[in-house]
């Protein structure tokens, strides 16, 4: 791996469907944080019903990872949206609580933004179903913006058309508005068919660092990779710089499984020694380790702007 700035693990996958306690169809996109001495992956699985819960795996060394015997027993359901499918969640830490933002569909493509919290990553509390329908890849910040806290979102209509990053703003986590594009084709890219926010986003002295996904078409299907973007702390609606890849399908265990050719995150830790740990999902079946420096990914954003 030449000068990569993200270096996958070597032994990945770290977590895989055969690592699971029972048998299931796939382990993937997890949101990630350090908490009480483990590194907690809280997973997508796909049971053999077809149906995607949210698993934990723990970890006191952030490699080796053992998951819980059952799936996260989730709070009682809204009762305006009885969901089904849970996924791609994504944890922030705030004061004492993890919010926790996923996305929570009644129905393959009928999704909204489920959110719910936790003190201790074993019993889960609903704060609200937050958006209407055909809305994913919520990341809430781990701070407020002038009195209200914000998250990046992505509303879209048919999920084969292109769809872009967005943030919202709340003053309570319940109701959601001021809502505008931050990045979308053509702003600043010109790749990029769709794209939505990845991990909760890292505050930097040079702004707040948010890894993202990227969807680009071939003639064979989609290809998801993963980029880096840094916004501005006074306007962060603003993109004040961006990489070119920094992570992409190469791998049998990226390749190969329920979505070929995916890389798709939806954390980032930062470390006390300013390294970056990156669990991805990996063709929507495995999920490996990208490890970085927090610095090298600002200054390349800003070197690329
Ligand atoms: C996105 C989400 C992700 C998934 C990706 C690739 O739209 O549904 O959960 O990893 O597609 O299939």
């Amino acid at each position: 791996m030449k000068n990569r700035v993200l270096k996958k693990y070597k032994n990945n996958p770290v977590m895989s469907p055969d690592r699971m306690p029972i048998e299931v169809l796939y382990t993937f996109n997890p949101g990630a944080i350090y908490h009480n001495g483990e590194y907690i992956l809280m997973m997508d699985v796909t049971t053999l019903d077809d149906i995607h819960r949210l698993w934990i795996a723990r970890s006191k060394d952030g490699y080796n990872f053992t998951a819980d015997p059952e799936p996260v027993r989730m709070p009682a359901p809204d009762p305006f949206h009885p969901e089904m499918n849970t996924y791609d969640p994504r944890i922030t830490k705030f004061g004492d609580e993890y919010i926790i933002i996923y996305a929570s569909d009644l129905l393959q493509n009928e999704a909204r933004l489920g959110m719910i919290k936790t003190k201790d990553f074993k019993s889960f509390e609903r704060i609200c179903t937050a958006s209407e329908l055909g809305n994913r890849n919520g990341a809430l910040f781990p701070e407020k913006y002038k009195g209200l806290y914000f998250r990046l979102d992505r509303p879209f209509g048919n999920e084969l058309e292109p769809c872009s990053m967005w943030m919202s703003f709340s003053p309570d986590l319940v109701y959601w508005g001021n809502s505008r594009p931050v990045m979308y084709k053509g702003k600043p890219f010109k790749d990029g068919f769709k794209m939505g926010a990845g991990a909760v986003p890292i505050k930097t002295d040079e702004g707040w660092l948010e890894i993202y996904h990227t969807v680009s078409t071939t003639c064979n299907g989609f290809i998801y990779r993963l980029k880096a973007c840094l916004l501005d702390i006074d306007e962060p609606w603003n993109i004040i710089g961006y990489t070119d890849f920094l992570l992409w399908p190469e791998h049998d265990y990226e390749m190969r499984g329920r979505v070929a050719n995916v890389v798709f995150t939806c954390n980032a830790i930062a470390e006390p020694d300013g390294s970056i740990k990156i669990y991805y999902g990996a063709a929507d079946t495995n999920i490996g380790l990208a490890e970085g420096n927090i610095n090298e990914i600002v200054k390349l954003c800003t070197e690329g702007k």
